[in-house]
């Protein structure tokens, strides 16, 4: 240890770099939770917080719920890992032939990964090879969308379109191209679930295809919705003709479902609720309840049965995977996640309840600042208008109020996000919008 470490207590806040934080306003003014149970944190000194943003739209049932908890603690005692690879252990078939049951279409195959953006660049490198073992080789450009958020690994940043992740890193991946992005306040604001106008931006692939050729082309990634870009919702008619364009060009159509899956828009996945299955989805946050690290990549049987064909009996048939692919502690938690969603009926519960946050959300819609208010599931947005010259400024100090009146959102640029467990209760939803409302009014 150095002269400086040593001289850190065991509570200095120094050493730790936190990620996607403004550190030094952190360390002047630190928010720490040291609990959560169900709807609510507790904070280091003693203050109960309202979710409402499920964590990090990753906790849909709710904190610390028991049989997660039980789960969890009774398998690592029991086995804490078993080698990934040519081994396996009974809590990873579970999980994957859960999933393959909740997916739509003949999603019926998955890989594991321990973080939305590895499921991601699983998903990219999954599609490339796809295309090659079926003799289509020059199938390798990819294509992302503007605003879009895939995670942070390098092929997550390069078909993402969140500039500020972008433009510190270099060139990126090469090949990539962006369809445009389906935000409009001109001819969406105050939209109640999907916006009516914009569909046609899917028409945008037609123009990338006519550039390069489909044979260039191995897949297209796009969130259903948007979350991290600060909730879009997409428009109608949307999905479906990306899903008609990716068809008629051979291109592999993936759903990044990290933030829509389980339940945050009333069905087990966007797919189901949009009625438009893509050729692959990837999973994490909600997998687990957060409880554990985890995330998944759902692929049609057909890709797999391609990689399986391509294979000597004895050969490995897909060169990717991760020391803690399936990892027992996450398999858990999964399984019994997964159980809990069903029991429970937390995608339904989720359905039924959108209409009342739908009206609660949007009695915002005359609120200090605010330029726009959408929702979908339970999910609403809050654009605020930006201070001039100081982007973001507005919905962080939101946000900070809000924390300060014991109820946790996310601020993404100048657009509060809510995103609350599945188990929220009315009474709490008004209370999570009531202190927004209150906040906004002290906000310059
Ligand atoms: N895809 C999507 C759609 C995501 O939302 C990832 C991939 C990456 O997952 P990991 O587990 O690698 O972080 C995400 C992550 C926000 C916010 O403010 C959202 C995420 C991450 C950080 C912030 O909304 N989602």
């Amino acid at each position: 240890m150095n002269d400086v470490a040593s001289s850190l207590g065991a509570n200095d806040l120094e050493a730790l770099w936190k990620p996607f934080t403004a550190n030094k306003q952190f360390k002047s003014q630190p928010r720490l939770y040291v609990a959560a149970k169900d709807m609510h944190y507790t904070t280091n000194d003693g203050r109960k917080v309202l979710d409402g943003t499920a964590g990090l739209w990753c906790v849909n049932a709710g904190h610390c719920r028991d049989p997660i908890v039980k789960a969890v603690r009774e398998q690592a005692a029991r086995m804490d890992y078993s080698t990934a690879f040519q081994m396996g252990h009974p809590g990873e078939f579970e999980v994957a032939s859960k999933l393959a049951l909740l997916a739509p279409g003949e999603l019926d195959h998955v890989l594991f990964a321990n973080s939305g953006s590895e499921a991601v660049d699983t998903a990219l490198k999954v599609a490339i090879a796809y295309h090659r073992l079926k003799g289509e080789g020059t199938r390798t450009r990819l294509i992302g969308r503007e605003r879009g958020y895939h995670g942070v690994g390098f092929g997550g940043i390069s078909v993402g379109g969140m500039v500020m992740n972008r433009k510190f890193y270099g060139s990126l991946l090469g090949g990539v191209d962006h369809l445009p992005h389906t935000h409009s306040l001109e001819h969406n604001a105050f939209s109640r679930g999907q916006p009516e106008w914009g569909g046609h931006l899917a028409d945008a692939l037609e123009g990338i295809v006519a550039l390069h050729d489909a044979s260039s082309i191995a897949a297209v990634i796009v969130e259903p919705m948007s979350g991290s870009a600060g909730v879009l919702v997409p428009p109608m008619g949307y999905l479906e003709r990306l899903r008609e364009i990716c068809t008629k060009h051979g291109i592999l159509l993936i759903f990044d479902e990290v933030i829509t899956g389980f339940g945050r828009l009333g069905a087990s996945f966007a797919a189901e609720r949009f009625g438009v299955v893509p050729d692959m989805i990837t999973l994490a946050k909600g997998i687990t309840n957060a409880a554990v690290p985890m995330s998944a990549v759902l692929l049609m049987g057909e890709i797999h049965r391609t990689f399986l064909d391509a294979a000597a009996e004895n050969a490995i048939d897909l060169f990717h995977g991760y020391t803690y692919s399936g990892h027992p502690l996450a398999c858990a938690a999964a399984n019994a996640t997964l159980d809990l969603y069903r029991d429970e009926g937390l995608f339904e519960r989720a359905a039924e309840l959108e209409p009342y946050w739908e009206e609660a959300v949007h009695s915002l819609d005359d609120g200090r600042h605010v330029i726009d208010v959408r929702n979908i599931g339970l999910v609403g947005a809050v654009e605020l208008e930006p201070v001039p010259g100081k982007r973001t400024k507005r919905a962080f100090e939101t946000f900070l109020g809000c924390f300060e009146k014991g109820v946790a959102v996310r601020a993404s640029a100048d657009i509060i996000a809510l995103s609350p467990p599945l188990i929220v209760e009315r009474a709490q939803i008004d209370e999570i919008v009531d202190t927004l409302r209150e906040v906004l009014k002290t906000i310059d």
